[in-house]
């Protein structure tokens, strides 16, 4: 951005926001400009922070009338480099406008901004006899801003579905300035097109979502909790299958390696899980209103391979297994910035991709470590790759190329970003290509709205 303009850009959102709400501190600014995992890094004039939608409009007008690229951004946990401005974009925040309305139980809806964060609208939702069923390990950062421009999945999708099933309403600032407002809450409306659905998983290039309605669903308050082993992915792969049509209160089932969990033993400190390490382990979880131990328990006794099982119905327990699994991101960013490749791979294939894949990587960087874990009962693998530089993106091809071959999807639940809109092409057609860049001219003609995530 040229000085004059600089300057005339950042008076006009303190004129919009406050002084105090322009952040342009380098210190400060930092952590905004910086993802998660530390892989994309750029840089901002500006941290802008406003407090209402009126407040987010102004600054959508303004950046349009100064031609001023946004990045729009809430807990900043995303991982494919999308809520990081790495060409110098004003940088929108959405960390005040956190207010959660009542629950409305006799609808189960909640309204809520969308600088909230998933735990507290989670909260919300059980303090009130519901649930809000989407969840995830950054629970306490993420925003439902963040979710619904991500369509983040996470551990209980393969019972409630990701976030685009919960979303009933929405609030948003399009690109074009305009302020759309649907949130009456109505589950049948077949009046047009959905704007909702659209918005889920637009990655803030459409619009800046400033509040939503979010379905709930029944408060089960009885959880049990299973790690079982297994000697190989093909047994964990056909007993998470049995289990899922054995029992319909199965609310998760994750995957684990023992080379993972032996990682997050070593940077944590924690004891393994069993007296002897097993090469493949599964996570289960069911939850209902009554006591689902019974149910779970027959059904693991009917599965072939389970070579040992711990299992868990208080809440001290059930976090214990938990952390195997949900500290593997953590532990894997001990080891450097990894390269995350979230894919789907169609059920037949599982097993042979989690055998292949590591032999497709060392080829083609000997050095470099695979790590596999993830949302088994949805198919959704995470491959993390250490040990290859942060910008050798031939790694990503290999594995990407691989699962596209092999009919799967790029991106399972983190979002294409600017992390793989290189690799659009893989799972998405000219034509569907097209309709989306026709979708992202109406709704932001001027194309200031993260022009550099999801379309090539
Ligand atoms: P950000 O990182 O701030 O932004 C993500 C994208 O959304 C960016 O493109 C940004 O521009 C856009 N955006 C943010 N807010 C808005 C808004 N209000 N309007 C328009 N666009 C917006 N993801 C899963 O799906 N499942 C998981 O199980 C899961 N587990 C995770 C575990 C850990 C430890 C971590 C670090 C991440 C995990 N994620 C997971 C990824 C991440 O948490 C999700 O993508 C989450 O939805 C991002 O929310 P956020 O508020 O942090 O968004
Ligand atoms: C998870 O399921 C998240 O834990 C993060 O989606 C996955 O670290 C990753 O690659
Ligand atoms: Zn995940």
């Amino acid at each position: 951005m040229p000085a004059d303009s600089h300057s005339s850009v950042l008076a006009g959102l303190e004129r919009i926001v406050g002084s105090g709400h322009v952040i342009t501190d380098a210190d400060t600014r930092r952590g905004y400009e910086i993802d998660w995992t530390a892989r994309f890094q750029g840089s901002t004039p500006a941290v802008v922070r406003p407090a209402t939608v009126a407040e987010v409009a102004a600054i959508v007008e303004l950046c349009r009338l100064e031609r001023v690229a946004i990045v729009p951004q809430g807990g900043n946990t995303g991982l494919v480099g999308g809520g990081v401005p790495l060409a110098g974009e004003i940088v929108v925040s959405l960390g005040r406008m956190t207010a959660i309305d009542d629950v409305d139980v006799a609808a189960r809806q909640l309204t809520v901004q969308a600088g909230a964060t998933l735990a507290a609208v989670r909260a919300a939702a059980t303090a009130a006899g519901l649930t809000y069923p989407v969840d995830l390990g950054a629970r306490d950062t993420a925003t439902i801003g963040g979710n619904i421009a991500t369509n983040a999945g996470g551990i209980n999708l393969i019972r409630h579905g990701g976030t685009r099933e919960q979303v009933v309403g929405i609030e948003a600032v399009l690109g074009n300035g305009q302020i759309v407002r649907r949130m009456s809450g109505l589950v049948k409306d077949n009046t047009g097109y959905h704007l909702p659905s659209l918005l889920c998983g637009s990655e803030g290039t459409l619009a800046i979502v400033t509040a939503a309605r979010l379905r709930l669903t029944t408060r089960y308050d009885h959880r049990v909790t299973a790690l079982l082993a297994f000697a190989t992915v093909e047994a964990a792969v056909a007993a998470v299958a049995r289990l899922r049509t054995a029992i319909d209160t199965l609310e998760a089932a994750e995957l684990v390696l023992d080379a993972g969990v032996r990682l997050v033993c070593a940077a944590f400190d924690r004891r393994p899980p069993f007296a002897r390490p097993h090469p493949v382990y599964v996570l289960v979880e069911a939850a209902d209103v009554t006591d689902p131990t019974a149910a779970l328990s027959g059904a693991v006794a009917a599965l072939d391979g389970v070579e040992d099982a711990a299992v868990a119905d208080d809440e001290s327990r059930r976090t214990q297994l938990w952390r195997y699994r949900e500290e593997h991101t953590l532990a894997i960013g001990t080891l450097g910035q990894p390269h995350k490749l979230d894919v789907t791979i169609p059920q037949h294939q599982l097993a042979a991709f989690m055998r292949d894949i590591p032999t497709r990587v060392s080829r083609y960087a000997p050095d470099a470590s695979t790590w596999l874990f993830g949302h088994v009962g949805d198919g959704n693998i995470h491959v993390n790759v250490t040990g290859v530089e942060p910008d050798d993106d031939g790694i990503d091809e290999v594995v990407l190329g691989h699962v596209a071959e092999i009919g799967g999807s790029i991106s399972a639940e983190h979002g294409i970003g600017t992390a793989k809109k290189r690799w659009l092409h893989l799972n998405r057609s000219h034509a569907e290509i097209e309709a989306m860049r026709a979708i992202k001219r109406a709704l932001d003609p001027d194309g200031i709205l993260n022009p550099n995530v999801l379309l090539p």
